[in-house]
């Protein structure tokens, strides 16, 4: 393992286990990060700040029925959040993502190896889509935590036709706004901005890869990435871009920001793999966020537990080079 001084983008070990939850920090501080009290406040959302709001109520999908997997309590979803934009601390999303930061009107572009390069506003997009279906998909961070989640949205194969990609096309290169007046990370400088996110075409035409434009039937709020982002349930969170503007067709495979942050902990592929390890924390196993108040540990499955469904598409790749 490398050793060097922390960066101030950089994970934290000590955000990864609930041991050190527990111990390294006062039990008021535990329950804010947890949004434990805020729950009152999460639920309140101001509605004129919304993204999206096409295509709700969002139509049942046979194939990912409601009664497998148990949503997280949505006020832990819309509180406990990753959104460097917004702030490094989980709870301060929720609050710097809804300080006038506008996600509706809001502007998509497939650009890139197409032959039908275009700006979609998101709402115009849903209804050229057909609609938003449910997804109730596993959420599963690097920092070891995880959630469920029940998405609205679309399959982001339908957006990958859409723009028609040409035969050199073979990679995804999305990309998060860029707003420094907005947003207090990129005025902090707390990681590179935009924030960017890669696929293999192949990964990106897959069933589970979605787009999502809203959660627990509702538009997403804006700590969640409003008004459109990227759900891939088998990789871990940080592939699942928020607020996406842009979505380039490429020949060559792009650097993701935490790759490039960090070369040696975040790799291209980033697939849930309990079998290898981050550099500084174990991956066997995860917290549930809002499993009970002694936060209950379970072990992590591979490819999140999807591995039935992605794993022809990572035959004769080495996982642990390719992590
Ligand atoms: N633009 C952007 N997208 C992002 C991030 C971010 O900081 N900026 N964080 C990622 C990480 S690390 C995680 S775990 C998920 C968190 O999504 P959630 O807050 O909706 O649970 O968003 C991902 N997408
Ligand atoms: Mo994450």
């Amino acid at each position: 393992m490398l050793i060097r001084s922390p960066k101030s983008w950089e994970i934290s070990a000590s955000t990864v286990t609930p041991e050190a939850l527990y111990h390294a920090r006062p039990r008021r501080e535990f329950l804010r990060t947890l949004g434990v009290g805020l729950a009152g406040a999460a639920l309140a959302r101001p509605g004129a700040l919304f993204g999206a709001t096409a295509g709700f109520p969002s139509k049942e999908n046979p194939l990912y029925p409601a009664a497998k997997l148990k949503p997280t309590a949505e006020e832990y979803v819309t509180v406990y959040n990753n959104f460097y934009e917004f702030g490094t601390g989980k709870d301060e999303p929720k609050v710097n993502a809804n300080k006038g930061w506008k996600t509706d009107p809001w502007t998509i572009e497939l650009a890139g190896l197409v032959n039908q390069p275009a700006k979609f506003d998101v709402n115009d997009l849903v209804k050229k889509i057909g609609g938003l279906e449910e997804r109730i998909y596993r959420f599963r961070c690097v920092e070891a935590w995880s959630m469920v989640i029940p998405w609205d949205g679309f399959p982001l194969a339908k957006l990958v036709a859409l723009a028609d990609p040409k035969p050199e096309a073979k990679y995804l290169k999305l990309t998060s706004f860029n707003d420094p007046k907005s947003a207090i990370g990129q005025r902090q400088g707390n990681l590179e901005y935009p924030y960017v996110e890669g696929l293999r075409l192949d990964e990106a035409t897959h069933e589970l890869a979605f787009m999502a434009t809203g959660l627990f039937g509702k538009p997403l709020p804006n700590q969640n990435g409003a008004p459109i982002r990227l759900v891939t349930p088998w990789k871990y969170g940080f592939k699942n871009i928020k607020s996406v503007v842009k979505i380039e067709f490429t020949a060559t495979q792009p650097k993701n920001t935490w790759q490039a942050m960090a070369a040696n902990e975040y790799g291209f592929y980033a697939n849930v793999n309990p079998k290898v390890d981050h550099p500084r924390w174990s991956q066997a196993s995860e917290q549930i966020i809002g499993g009970g108040f002694f936060a209950s540990r379970q072990a992590t499955l591979m490819f999140n537990g999807y591995e039935k469904e992605v794993a022809s598409l990572y035959k004769g790749l080495d996982l642990a080079k390719n992590f």
